[in-house]
């Protein structure tokens, strides 16, 4: 179990500086709070309380063999902990969906409007999803289709009969094994409804049914809401390439307005972003004294407007509060997801104006500025005047920006990276099959997720990422684990040269990219979904995902959405490892179930592993084993770890 007194000793400079500063002042923050909800409730760390029903709470003995052994109906720890987990899976379903389909309303909206605030920037991609939906794109305006890819896209949501089309982008074999064990995923909306049906009183009592309709969810996630929050996304804001840019506290300017984004959604965001640069704006910014306008993001919303526009991050999940502590933000505009309630009482020792836009998350005596898609630069305009007009109450005694950035590159994705890694801009992905049977590359690794103050901060991050790196596995990233890479120089091209084994340099030498892959956001761990698939289509390593050499991680998760994650990823067969366990582990069946038996029917599996370096050597024995099943030549050179067997 985890201690309360997780540390900052190995995270980068600029968050340790900040929480001493914020202790000096007595400024309490997210881990001042953490260790006063300590002790933590054991059994809910455990998964088995249940207060689903009035006869409830029912608590499982923590005893072997003492009672109770049931709650009141007589529902066990394997039921209990298995709805338990099962409902994280829903919520995580339908918050990453939420977003794909307002992505999608906002799709139907640039098709239908001649005004709109938002335009078709990636033709390419639309006419590619149009083919994938069964729409005649031939002699069509990019409007007409666009309308028709929205409404395919809505219809995944709400679809009454038949299936989801978007898994049939899956590998065949991959498609086959969901509708073998009958967990191909319908419509989006109908699995999150039925997960929160079976797992109200006195519906499914049988755990592995439980978690079995939790894949399916969570399957509806990866290869459903969170792939269209990603196409559509690419669509309407432009497919990301490679760019440049910087991360960290310090990306704030002291002699700017400094202006944060934060959540997830990037209608109002990237409007924000563009909209920064207008000329009159910054002359507004002059006349106040300022000498200019910064956006920095933080979180996934950083992320979305990194990848598309180059704008600089400010920070991770545990940093939203260390960024207003800076006395330098003008103001922080959040949409939806990840964003913490106590911000509200930290913004009132500053200046900084905290808005909230999102009719879905408001936060009580916080300014609302709601944000409407059809009225995006309207909006976008009016918050970013009230920004600049509040540089005139920064107080500058206040003010402490912590010398601290690092340069990064970011803006891969499935298509680009791997046109990229064919060094002449063919989109294949030969290079990457051949340096992985060759053995100069090891495999690949995803390592993404959140992070928590349950843990050290970032060393479950930057330990498991490094250690990976030195033995030839290919990083890709998304999420707070993203932002955690690029602060601590993962992400700088001559990062490979201080990290990687021999075999990954030549490869990251060649085509000059980092060892570290930024992918995106947490709804862009699709991506990640695309280039496995790619990679089985290339061929030469396996008929499905689950053959492939590949390992998932999300060392410091905190969120529902990590646990739909990592389902999805289980579900498509990869071995998926995160550092503290599932909240399930009082009930051994369902935690043999989790990591173990379902390796037979889904090909993937569970791992929990807090050591950031036992996390990568588990990770590279999977990846082993996969390489000895395809019988691929030895690995290259000599590697700093040598797998068992
Ligand atoms: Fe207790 Fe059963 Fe009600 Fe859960 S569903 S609270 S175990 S009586
Ligand atoms: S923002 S879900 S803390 S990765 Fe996507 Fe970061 Fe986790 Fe939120």
């Amino acid at each position: 179990m985890a201690a309360a007194t997780a540390t900052l000793e190995y995270a980068d400079r600029a968050s340790r500086e900040m929480r001493e500063r914020a202790a000096a002042r007595n400024i309490p923050t997210i881990w001042d709070r953490y260790e006063d909800v300590q002790p933590q409730c054991r059994f809910g760390k455990l998964g088995i309380c249940c207060r689903i029903c009035s006869m409830g709470p029912c608590r499982i003995s923590l005893k072997e063999g003492k009672p109770p052994l049931v709650g009141a109906c007589g529902a066990d720890a394997d039921t209990i902990a298995a709805r338990n987990v099962a409902r994280m899976i829903a919520a995580g379903t339908a918050a990453h969906s939420d977003h794909g389909r307002s992505i999608a309303h906002t799709l139907r909206l640039a098709a239908d409007t001649d005004q709109a605030d938002y335009q078709i920037k990636d033709e390419d991609k639309l006419r590619a999803l149009a083919r994938t939906y069964g729409i005649k794109t031939e002699g069509r305006e990019a409007r007409q289709i666009a309308r028709e890819v929205a409404s395919a896209a809505l219809d995944e949501f709400g679809r009454q009969e038949g299936e989801m089309v978007m898994p049939t982008t899956a590998p065949a074999a991959r498609q086959r094994v969901w509708k073998d064990l009958g967990i191909y995923p319908r419509s989006i909306d109908r699995e999150v409804v039925e997960l929160m049906h079976r797992t109200s009183m006195g519906v499914d009592a049988d755990y592995r049914n439980i978690l079995r309709h939790g894949m399916r969810t969570a399957l509806a996630d990866g290869w459903g809401g969170s792939m269209i929050a990603t196409e559509l996304s690419d669509i309407l804001f432009s497919t990301p390439r490679p760019l440049r840019s910087t991360a960290n506290l310090g990306v704030l300017n002291p002699r700017h307005v400094n202006i944060i984004v934060h959540g997830h959604e990037p209608t109002l965001s990237d409007v924000l972003a563009v909209m920064s640069r207008d000329a009159k704006l910054l002359e507004r910014a002059r006349e106040r004294g300022a000498e200019g306008i910064t956006v920095a993001g933080i979180c996934c919303t950083a992320n979305e407007i990194l990848m598309r526009h180059g704008i600089p991050i400010a920070g991770n999940f545990l940093q939203q509060e260390l960024a207003v502590l800076t006395g330098a933000i003008e103001m922080m505009v959040v949409d939806v997801q990840c964003l913490m309630p106590g911000l509200s009482e930290l913004a009132k020792c500053f200046h900084t104006m905290l808005i909230t836009t999102s009719p879905k998350a408001r936060m009580p005596g916080v300014q609302h500025i709601e944000f409407r898609e059809d009225k995006g630069r309207a909006v976008a305009r009016e918050i970013l005047e009230t920004a600049v007009d509040n540089f005139a109450h920064r107080a500058a005694e206040k003010v402490y920006i912590p010398d601290a950035k690092e340069r990064l590159v970011a803006g891969f994705t499935s298509e680009s990276v791997f046109r990229f890694l064919g060094g002449r801009y063919r989109a294949t992905y030969r290079p990457l099959n051949d340096g992985i049977m060759t053995g100069r590359l090891r495999g690949a690794a995803g390592v993404i997720g959140c992070s928590n103050p349950n843990v050290d901060y970032e060393k479950g991050h930057i330990g498991l990422v490094k250690e990976l790196l030195k033995n030839d596995v290919l990083v890709v990233t998304t999420g707070c684990d993203a932002i955690a890479c690029a602060k601590h120089g993962l992400m700088r091209p001559e990062a490979a040269f201080a990290h990687a084994g021999q075999g990954l340099q030549e490869i990251c030498r060649a085509v000059g990219i980092p060892p570290v892959l930024h992918l995106g956001s947490c709804v862009d761990n699709s991506r990640i979904l695309r280039v496995l698939s790619n990679v089985v289509a290339e061929g030469g390593l396996g008929e499905d995902i689950s053959d492939l050499p590949v390992a998932g991680a999300a060392p410091e998760w905190m969120s529902e959405k990590a646990v739909a994650i990592g389902f999805y990823f289980v579900a498509s067969g990869v071995y998926t490892l995160i550092g503290q366990p599932l909240p399930m582990m009082g009930s051994e069946n369902v935690r043999r179930y989790l990591t173990e038996e379902i390796e037979q029917e889904v090909g993937g599996k569970w791992a929990f592993e807090l050591d950031p370096v036992e996390a990568a050597h588990r990770m590279i024995r999977h990846i082993d084993g996969k390489r000895q099943a395809l019988k691929l030549k030895p690995m290259m050179y000599a590697q700093a770890f040598k797998s068992e067997g």
